[in-house]
């Protein structure tokens, strides 16, 4: 082991919180085995041998975006030919898809449209409630819940308080990026700051809902923009408890601003293990397979993640910018996936309820 992680993993065994120092010092680090196995000891501490998945859907409404964030290759402008604002029923037509195939979670979230008004998304939230009872719907990052607040001219308390009424379940964690100013102005210099984000997600855990948080790597961002952004989300889940997941997502450049190639590996694996192993406070650490791709999900599996999101059917956001991965898996990839991996698979609703688990032998 190098030297520099042996004090490390002694404050780990000892489930001491690491130092920004220290999550750096495991950034640098080549010594993935070491990573890895700290990452893995700190997850099967809370979860065992259990591995999550869910039977989602996601649904992005528009593209159209008020934002041109240099890193996103999905927002377009009202006259770029593939913008695109899907209509109520079309919204509805993926719902009911999603109903069928026993989904549990709705995953809604798009551009900042520039003209559609609040009352719209109050009203999707409304019917897809009443039509598709018991389906959770986790809609709207931080971003676009600022955007409603900013278009309506009412607080955030109030944006919260009505979209929770028209039936919001919980907030996915989009938008983050990186919080340190400095890098995000280079990567999405019109987009609400960090501080504002943590400031949306306050509230809304306030309000008594959950959210996840992200974090985009593999572009401009430093080492320590990385520890910087994960030592606030510490704080603030010191502060309400509110973040269910943790996911580090994988920067893809096809067809963004950005010149760089795509993550590798062990950028990915380590972004996940440190994540893991410095947010000590976040109960779940999620790969998203549509960016790292399924195989390094599943080897993530062993550093530190115990959940693989999920059915998803149909994603935009990554494959706008080159994601070479599918857009959907099956109930039967994902449950022979995490078996193979040595582990449990649980199918959970949104909120880790345990909706089936899957001991040995049986097959989906
Ligand atoms: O907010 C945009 C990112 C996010 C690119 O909460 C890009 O459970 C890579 O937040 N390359 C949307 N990433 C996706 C997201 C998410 C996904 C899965 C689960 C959950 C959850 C949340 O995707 C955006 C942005 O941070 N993104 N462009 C890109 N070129």
């Amino acid at each position: 082991m190098e030297p520099s992680l042996e004090s490390i993993r002694d404050k780990v065994s000892a489930g001491v919180r690491l130092s920004e120092e220290d999550a750096l010092a495991l950034f640098r680090s080549r010594d993935i085995h070491a990573v890895g196995e700290m990452a893995d000891f700190v997850n099967r501490r809370v979860n065992g041998d259990r591995v999550y998945f869910i039977v989602n859907r996601h649904i992005n409404p528009t593209n159209l975006c008020v934002n041109r964030c240099k890193f996103c290759a999905f927002g377009k402008g009202r006259e770029e030919p593939l913008a695109y604002t899907m209509t109520m029923d079309e919204i509805l037509v993926r719902a009911e898809e999603a109903w069928y195939q026993n989904a549990t979670e709705l995953h809604i979230v798009g551009g900042l449209h520039p003209d559609l008004p609040f009352d719209f998304y109050l009203r999707m939230l409304r019917i897809i409630r009443e039509r598709f009872p018991g389906m959770h719907i986790q809609a709207f990052t931080a971003v676009e819940i600022d955007h409603f607040s900013r278009i309506t001219g009412l607080s955030l308390g109030e944006v919260i308080r009505q979209l929770k009424e028209a039936g919001l379940g919980s907030l996915p964690g989009g938008g983050a990026e990186i919080f340190d100013p400095e890098v995000r102005n280079r990567i999405c210099p019109e987009k609400i700051s960090g501080d504002r984000w943590l400031e949306v997600m306050e509230e809304v855990h306030g309000a008594g809902l959950r959210s996840n948080a992200t974090m985009l790597y593999g572009h401009v961002e430093t080492l320590a923009s990385r520890v910087d952004h994960m030592r606030r989300l510490r704080e603030l889940q010191d502060r309400t408890g509110g973040f269910q997941s943790f996911i580090p997502l994988a920067f893809h450049p096809k067809n963004t601003e950005i010149a760089k190639g795509y993550t590798t590996g062990l950028t990915d694996l380590l972004s996940l293990a440190v994540g893991r192993i410095y947010l000590d406070n976040f109960l779940h650490v999620k790969s998203f397979w549509i960016m790292v791709g399924p195989r390094i999900a599943q080897i993530s599996l062993h550093f530190g993640v115990d959940d693989i999101d999920g059915t998803v059917v149909e994603e935009k956001i990554t494959h706008a910018a080159g994601a070479q991965t599918g857009q959907e898996m099956t109930v039967a990839g994902l449950v022979s996936m995490i078996r193979q991996a040595g582990k449990i698979p649980v199918e959970r609703d949104t909120l880790y309820n345990v909706v089936r688990e899957w001991p040995e032998g049986e097959t989906a």
